[in-house]
């Protein structure tokens, strides 16, 4: 839907640093033990949930988000440095959705929540990893694996169903402590509300979300008494109720002052479903209430949703709160397909997650093969192509996971090229004496 607050953006976590290959340094002996330490790890992408922030505007400007890569091991096993976490603050409520996928990666619903959305890559091994019996002067060396790359879109949920609007003093609070068990402070001063307010109402069995919005003035949607601040508040309702003080001496002038500010502030709101209500009609002669409802049909057309109430006397109130049920009813049900067709279209999966990371592909292209798989993916990502012991290792890998073999029965031969990964960004000779 569009009122809902979305973003799209990429997220880059660092890359590891690489192993090294080094030998110790000892007085009588030609080459001393490997040494080479290890690289360090990419740093993460970790979003926060905070109460400190309202939309996903900071989003539309900075699209792609990066984290610090892993520094290169050094001499001695020392480590390098690892990389540092890049940590986002977003909204409470926000949905963050895999791109390419369309599943859901995470729901920040509380303040505080966090979540790592990418991760760094892990720093290569040095060279003093890779002894063994056989090999005594290991000369290999990892490379750091490449930090997680997500295309990522994130959705602000919505705050409420409902949103009071309305002129400071309207009867927004006490609406809404009519209507639910909210305790709102009432007053009869403009801006007696100024931070949001969320109860709960029911209507026939249907519970909404109703939340309290400060008072909305001329210039509103420009800032001028935090008015934009609270826009951002009406921006994440559904539907909304704009309350209109029966006492008012132009009402019209009231609607209109509402609707503009709305309609400045985001387009999408002009267009929301609105109900509006005249209010405190209590003690008012029956032609006076008449004469002002006709007052703001005359400026808001005769399509529109008009009641007359009195929170005091709960005169009108409960059709009112039916009212709202039918169109919060109705955003619902869209939000509710839109949810089935995503669900429609993630990727089925069968294996399960390890034998999926095991599991390796190979295509015939010719004379050359593509081998495809997590596992092996992985290992081609973090091999040193231009060290022969690194392509020698990757070779040993091939041969222990079955690839090989496989290989050989597709009848590749020593001018094949066999190429890791669909992207075909790693490749290497067949040899068919591993
Ligand atoms: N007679 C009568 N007075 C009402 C009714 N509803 C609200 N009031 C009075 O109107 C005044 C303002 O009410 P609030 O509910 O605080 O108004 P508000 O829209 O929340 O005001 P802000 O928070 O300042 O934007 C208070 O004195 C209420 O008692 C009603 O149905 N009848
Ligand atoms: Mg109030």
């Amino acid at each position: 839907m569009s009122f809902v607050d979305s973003a799209k953006i990429t997220v880059k976590a660092g890359n590891g640093g690489n192993g090294v290959v080094s030998f110790r340094h000892e007085i009588y002996v030609d080459k001393g033990g490997p040494d080479g330490g290890d690289g360090g790890r990419g740093g993460d992408i970790i979003f926060v949930a905070s109460r400190n922030v309202n939309t996903l505007d900071d989003f539309r400007y900075k699209q792609e988000i990066k984290a610090v890569d892993g520094g290169a091991g050094t001499k001695r096993r020392r480590h390098g440095r690892g990389g540092i976490d890049t940590i986002v603050k977003v909204p409470v409520g926000t949905l963050v959705i895999n791109e390419d996928t369309l599943e859901q990666v995470i729901d920040l619903a509380a303040d505080g929540d966090e979540f790592v959305v990418a991760h760094g890559g892990k720093g290569g091994f040095g060279n003093a990893h890779f002894v063994s019996s056989t090999r005594q002067v290991p000369r290999v060396a990892e490379l750091g694996e490449e930090g997680e790359l997500f295309n990522l879109k994130l959705e602000l949920k919505l705050l409420a169903d409902v949103g009071l609007v309305g002129l400071p003093n309207a009867g927004k609070s006490t609406f809404l402590s009519v209507v639910s068990h909210a305790r709102p402070e009432i007053a009869n001063y403009p801006f007696t509300t100024l931070i949001p307010h969320l109860g709960v109402a029911t209507v026939d069995g249907t519970s909404l979300l109703v939340a309290d919005i400060p008072g909305l003035i001329e210039g509103a949607s420009e800032g001028k008494g935090l008015g934009d601040q609270f826009l951002r508040h009406v921006e994440r309702t559904a539907v909304l109720l704009h309350l209109i003080d029966a006492y008012t001496n132009d009402v019209a002038e009231a609607y209109t002052t509402i609707c503009k500010e709305l309609a400045a502030y985001d387009a999408s709101l002009a267009t929301r479903p609105q109900v509006v209500a005249l209010t405190k009609i209590e003690g008012l002669d029956d032609d006076i209430v008449t004469m002002q409802m006709e007052a703001i049909r005359a400026v808001a057309g005769k399509d529109i949703e008009l009641h007359a109430i009195s929170s005091t006397t709960g005169i009108g109130v409960t059709e009112v709160l039916r009212s709202l049920k039918t169109h919060v009813a109705e955003v619902r049900q869209a939000a509710a397909e839109r949810q089935a067709e995503i669900d429609d279209s993630l990727p089925v999966i069968t294996l399960d997650a390890r034998e999926q990371e095991a599991a390796w592909h190979v295509e015939k292209d010719g004379n050359d093969f593509v081998v495809t798989g997590d596992k092996i993916e992985r290992f081609a990502a973090r091999t040193d192509f231009a060290n022969v012991h690194g392509v020698i290792r990757l070779r040993d890998i091939l041969q222990k996971m079955g690839i090989t073999y496989e290989l050989d029965r597709m009848n590749a031969s020593a001018t094949s090229q066999i190429y890791i990964g669909a992207a075909r960004r790693y490749h290497l000779q067949f040899e068919e004496t591993l």
